[in-house]
């Protein structure tokens, strides 16, 4: 393939209501987008890219201004010099040609998104097909914010349970944690239950953290900082709840780290997170051939990054419920046609590439930001 033209779209989408996790809460997402334009064999095709980062470096150092300037003026021209060299691009040399660009795994994984979309667009084949899926739907979970109080908390919960998700994930913190648990386990009985601590914790807090023991959680999440993978190998040891981690994975080799030093039994695979699509797919290989279970997560993607996790999620290894609900968890209205709950699952899309394109309407009316990078 031949990169004509790449665009950074910058859309604005409002949350129906204010998300809130250990590090802050969201009322509004920016997903940066990429409309790739190439030439695939003499045919023109536009291939879509969703970056997942957050306005701000919150959840991790990337953040939406950065990887719009990493795109323009580092990864998109490495792209364009690689084919101006003669040789020919594809979503599997992405990684490779943009190896020396230290980082920046969001703004690589929607820029090799991009082009794997025009690659699969093509050649007419899905997402789903390229990756091996088993499944033509994935199972539904939901992520569940801190709420400001227990009360409200069980309502959202039972709200949720009542529209078909088939899996809870309650958002914890220090002071916001053993009694919403409790209160949850209490109102709801034996739902598949299980929590997130976006790293608000420290190993001194290991004794507050078993008492979670007592809730049969399929697990808790990343309850320590990024960098601290002994440190999770050694609360792991004192926990009998699996210890699943998120930030912490940022690479295939991070996993195999992770796996040898005993720091993980589940892992929470986000593409975004570690750059790319390609890599999320290395790491459920590496997690298969250990053993350890898989599933995958969510960064409130628009009906782009939802089409691309939920045919991921359908490789044979994704055996727990991924963050992928549907589109009007966060958004009343979302760029795609919208992804619907269908007795608790997603339909992974079956056409060509990702199968879903923004609607040029509802784009055109939610974009704050464009800009060109041309060669
Ligand atoms: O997309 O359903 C979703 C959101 C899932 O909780 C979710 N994501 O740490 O797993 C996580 C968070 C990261 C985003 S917080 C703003
Ligand atoms: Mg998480």
């Amino acid at each position: 393939m031949r990169i004509l033209n790449v665009e950074l779209i910058t859309v604005s989408l409002p949350l129906v209501s204010p998300f809130t996790t250990s590090f802050s809460t969201q009322t509004q997402r920016s997903p940066l987008l990429i409309k790739l334009t190439a030439d695939v064999d003499g045919d023109v095709v536009v291939g879509w890219g969703e970056c997942v980062t957050l306005q701000d470096p919150l959840y991790s150092e990337e953040y939406l201004d950065g990887a719009r300037d990493v795109l323009r003026r580092y990864l998109i021209p490495r792209l364009y010099a690689w084919q101006d060299a003669g040789n020919s691009l594809s979503a599997e040399t992405v990684g490779h040609v943009l190896r020396h660009i230290v980082g920046h795994r969001m703004a690589k994984a929607a820029l090799e998104m991009a082009v794997l979309d025009a690659q699969l667009r093509a050649s007419g084949q899905s997402f789903a097909s390229y990756f091996g899926a088993t499944v033509n739907s994935v199972p539904s979970g939901v992520s569940v914010g801190i709420e400001n109080s227990i009360e409200h908390l069980l309502e959202v919960v039972g709200d949720f349970l009542d529209q078909g998700y088939v899996r809870i994930k309650l958002k914890i913190k220090p002071g916001w944690d053993i009694a919403p648990v409790r209160a949850v386990r209490e109102k709801f009985g034996d739902i598949p239950l299980q929590v997130d601590a976006n790293a608000a914790y420290t190993l001194v807090d290991a004794p507050l953290l078993r008492q979670l023991d007592a809730f049969d959680l399929l697990l808790i999440e990343q309850p320590l900082a990024e960098d601290d993978l002994r440190q999770h190998a050694l609360l792991a040891k004192q926990m009998s709840t699996p210890m699943c981690l998120d930030e912490s994975i940022v690479s295939a080799t991070a996993a195999a780290d992770a796996i040898a030093l005993g720091a993980v039994d589940v892992i929470n695979i986000k593409p975004g997170r570690v750059g790319g699509y390609l890599e999320a797919r290395r790491i459920h290989d590496i997690a298969a051939a250990n053993g350890i279970a898989v599933w995958c997560g969510g960064m409130l993607e628009s009906g782009l990054g939802r089409a691309a996790n939920a045919a991921l999620a359908g490789m044979s290894g994704f055996t727990l419920p991924g963050d992928i609900s549907a589109s009007d968890r966060f958004y009343k209205l979302d760029i795609t046609e919208p992804f619907v709950l269908d007795g608790g699952r997603i339909a992974i899309p079956t056409g060509p590439g990702l199968g879903v394109e923004p609607l040029p309407e509802v784009l055109k009316d939610l974009t704050v930001h464009t800009e060109t990078v041309s060669n």
